[in-house]
């Protein structure tokens, strides 16, 4: 468990939701950068203190986030840092902005055309984001 910054999880979040399906294809990797580099730049998540945000800073949060699932014991606990980290960007960006994260992470899994497993993934993102 490496994730250390609303950044990190945010990236999680990517990773976690992009490989739900089993894989993560080229379009949906591209997709899930664009959308963590916009979230960081937006709310000027610097990441390395050089006082910019910039692509070093969405690449050190993908290395800990990729890694934290990696080396995650099980599925169980690969699930629990996503609610986790659902929870903390609730927490620290408000509801308003984790639906809008859930719309972009929801444009993301479409970017494949597989979406059929991963909509009850976006059913949970909904549910904390509404409660
Ligand atoms: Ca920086």
């Amino acid at each position: 468990m490496e994730l250390k910054t609303l950044a990190d999880c945010v990236a999680y979040i990517i990773v976690y939701a992009g490989g739900f399906d089993g894989h993560h294809s080229d379009e949906e990797v591209q997709k899930g950068g664009s959308i963590l580099m916009g979230l960081m730049t937006h709310f000027e998540l610097d990441q390395d203190g050089d006082g910019d945000v910039d692509s070093d800073d969405a690449q050190i949060a993908f290395e800990r986030a990729v890694s934290t699932y990696n080396n995650a014991e099980d599925g169980n606990t690969q699930t629990k840092y996503f609610l986790n980290g659902l929870h903390f960007v609730k927490e620290k960006l408000g509801k308003e902005n984790l639906q809008v994260l859930a719309t972009k992470l929801k444009e993301m899994m479409e970017a494949d055309g597989l979406v059929e497993q991963e909509e009850k993934l976006l059913e949970v993102v909904n549910e904390i984001a509404a409660a």
